[in-house]
């Protein structure tokens, strides 16, 4: 075999015989960046103008086929070629050209394969098209091609979802034409020769034609429409797949304006803020450091938070021993523990073998002595510092040397709960989000004296888990509960000042929350929010006088606790909520209290304020270092707190605003109320010197 020339740092080309091997090498994942295109559309030209091979087999090195076009040029000048051009001419190519697929061939990787005359998957391959996460639509050919391999309906279901479809999936419907095994090279190899030797078809796939059911489409469209009501790239998956049936050129057509109106929403940017800050938290050396055994863990506290913290450590393999003071409550913990198993075989989470497995590994105890062996307890019982330090004391006398001692705590201070022992740091804090085996965020919070490894691990854990672990320093709150105490006042206030409740969930409903706060308030339960008013009125951590006597505090005293006592800010007595006819005379009697005359406030004026709340305290907790980077903040809201992800996070939404307005924002309302509204002083700075949150993103 002679030897491959490089046609630049990421295209190679080899021969052997009749057959040309096109090598792409772009670590990591293979994007389609200007020098692919430019290197495939050079090794395409030369090999068809130079007549030395009879056939082409194109495939990657390193952990994967083609991952997708390079998402980080998106939004700068485009370079050309275009992944377009370039695909339409491997179609065109005189030679056939087959395309061999191994780890992902997604988004502009699997049209890349699509514009080949055969595609060729080694098992365990997975092929997608999920530009719909990123708020956008698959822009060369995927709309057009796919469709008219494996018609219209699957089409629409693989683009619309964005899944990974397995290799024999694709075998089955068409999109791929073998399932084979070996190494990308080899297999390129064996499968250009069985083309030379008529024993694997070629043919373009642009030559095929599919057709289409109006009806089918114009209910996928409504169907889209009414699931996803604030994206704008699904309607315009549809319409572009409508156009498969059109001549490929013209299709294309169609699909090329579709794309660039998704391109130019700002929701597109927004996805693509979460798809990288998903993987930004982790990247910072804390994360990354040496770290200590994760081999088995113990969970103090069989309630809700502690079940569902066992539940996720069980799902990701990891053995637990459950520690509760009394049998009735270790057996209420076991039982909630085993529904919430039996709940994630029923959604399709895990098999039921792996179900009886996972339970086969928890060892339930009421001897806290048991914990001697483990490597690391996280203690979820109720929130109070005096019951954290008395088992964190006694801690200290049974684990380990070397076992961490976490916190779930919400609010408390972590030092004060290390100083109960005489290793502060094997001590931090793992903030789990309900339900603890569902939800992915996990702040993990720093001591003062914890020691790198012991963070590092927490990282380590959160990986294992699934989970988007953020760094978090410590104060009451940590990052996203301290944030939603500064906001969730604003959304009492607009209440009192004139809104009712349900108007404010409709606004930010229609923002693009999944709930609005007084929904979220009856579903967690509104004592929560109580109790922790109540603690910070008698450690004086909340001098504010205008939330004293609230409405939240009225319906609680009531014993309305939302959904489970099934009243709250709504009535639950017939499913669906409807509001609460009683908060209306308890809020006229709250305002008559407070002298306040109701004004008529307009939807965008209450998600204005209530999104400014939250940025106002989210730039504090930038500014003071609790949250190392604003993107920091806006995974926490987007794992922890339902914002709607097509906004990035509150800080990415803050930028589209931009610091100058919500200063006059901030000031605007501090005219009314002085005390509640204080400018930060990062977004003053900001404001002054014209930086953004992504500009400190980059800084840091
Ligand atoms: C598209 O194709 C549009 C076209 O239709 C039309 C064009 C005209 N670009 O996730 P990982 C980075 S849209 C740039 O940790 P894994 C990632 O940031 C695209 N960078 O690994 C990370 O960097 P770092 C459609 C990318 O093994 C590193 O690679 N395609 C891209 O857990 C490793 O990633 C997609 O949406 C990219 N496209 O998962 C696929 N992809 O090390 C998006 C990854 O600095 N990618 N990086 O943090 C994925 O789903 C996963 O990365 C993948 C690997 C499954 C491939």
């Amino acid at each position: 075999m002679a030897e491959s020339t490089q046609v630049n740092d990421v295209i190679s080309v080899g021969h052997d015989g009749d057959i040309a091997l096109i090598c792409i090498d772009n670590p990591p994942v293979n994007a389609t960046g200007q020098a692919v295109r430019q290197g495939l559309e050079e090794a395409i030209s030369s090999l068809n103008e130079d007549g030395s091979a009879k056939v082409i087999a194109i495939y990657c090195a390193g952990r994967t086929f083609v991952a997708g076009a390079d998402i980080r040029e998106f939004g700068k000048p485009p370079q050309p070629p275009s992944l377009s051009d370039v695909l339409d001419q491997i179609e065109r190519s005189e030679i056939p050209v087959i395309s061999i697929i191994h780890g992902t061939a997604l988004g502009g990787g699997f049209e890349l394969a699509l514009s080949t005359h055969a595609r060729v998957a080694i098992k365990g391959a997975r092929i997608g098209l999920p530009e719909i996460l990123l708020g956008l639509l698959p822009g060369a050919g995927g709309t057009q091609r796919l469709p008219r391999l494996a018609g219209i309906p699957w089409s629409l279901d693989v683009i619309l979802s964005g899944r990974q479809v397995k290799a024999e999936e694709a075998l089955e419907k068409g999109a791929v034409d073998r399932v084979t095994e070996g190494e990308p090279r080899a297999v390129a190899l064996a499968a250009a020769q069985d083309v030379l030797d008529g024993k694997l078809a070629t043919r373009r796939t642009a030559e095929l034609k599919t057709e289409a059911n109006q009806k089918a489409l114009d209910d996928t469209l409504a169907m889209v429409t009414k699931k996803n009501p604030h994206l704008f790239s699904p309607g315009k998956c549809v319409e572009a797949i409508a156009a498969s049936t059109l001549p490929l050129d013209e299709g294309m057509k169609v699909e090329r304006a579709c794309f660039i109106a998704c391109m130019e929403t700002p929701q597109r940017s927004g996805l693509i803020h979460a798809f990288f800050g998903e993987r930004a938290v982790s990247n910072i050396p804390e994360a990354k450091g040496d770290t200590r055994p994760l081999a088995k863990v113990g969970v103090i506290g069989g309630g809700t938070m502690g079940s569902g913290i066992t539940t996720s450590c069980l799902m990701a393999g990891i053995p637990v021993r459950l520690i509760e003071v009394a049998q009735d409550g270790l057996d209420r913990g076991v039982a909630t523990i085993t529904k919430n198993l039996d709940g994630a075989v029923s959604r399709g989470k895990m098999s039921s073998d792996k179900r009886d497995a996972a339970l086969a590994m928890l060892e339930p105890s009421i001897a806290m002595e048991d914990l001697a062996d483990v490597d690391l307890v996280i203690e979820a019982v109720f929130e109070k510092m005096e019951i954290k330090k008395e088992i964190f004391g006694k801690l200290d006398t049974i684990c380990k040397e070397g076992a961490i001692l976490a916190s779930n705590t919400s609010y408390l201070d972590i030092n004060k709960i290390a100083d109960m022992t005489n290793r502060p740091q094997d001590v931090l804090g793992l903030h789990f989000f309900s339900p603890a085996h569902v939800m992915r965020l996990l702040e993990i919070v720093q001591g003062a004296k914890t020691a790198p490894d012991a963070l590092a691990t927490g990282f380590q854990l959160a990986k294992k888990l699934g989970k988007v672990g953020v760094l978090a320093q410590v104060c009451d709150g940590f990052i996203g509960n301290r944030i939603l105490g500064h906001y969730g006042k604003v959304a009492a206030y607009i209440v009192q000042d004139g809104a009712s409740p349900q108007q404010v969930d409709d606004a930010l409903e229609a923002f693009g929350f999944a709930m609005g706060p007084h929904k979220v308030g009856d579903l967690a339960g509104l004592d929560i929010g109580y109790m922790t008013r109540q603690r910070k009125k008698e450690e004086g951590l909340d001098p504010d006088e205008r939330y004293g006597g609230t409405l939240a505090d009225k319906i609680c005293e009531k014993g309305w606790y939302g959904r489970k006592t099934g009243k709250g800010y709504y009535l639950y007595e017939t499913g669906a909520p409807i509001p609460n006819p009683e908060v209306e005379t308890l809020l006229a009697e709250t305002r008559a209290e407070l002298g306040i005359e109701p004004k008529a406030m307009s939807d965008q004026d209450i998600v204005d304020r209530y999104m400014t709340a939250m940025i106002s305290e989210a730039a504090r907790v930038v500014e003071d270092g609790t949250a190392k980077r604003p993107v920091d903040v806006d995974m926490v809201f987007l794992f922890g707190y339902g914002f709607p992800r097509f906004r990035g996070g509150p800080l990415h939404y803050a930028d589209t605003i931009g610091a100058a307005e919500l200063v006059a924002r901030i000031e605007t309302y501090a005219k009314e109320d002085p005390h509640y509204w204080q400018v930060p002083e990062l977004l003053r700075k900001m404001a002054a010197d014209g930086r953004t949150f992504a500009d400190l993103n980059k800084e840091s």
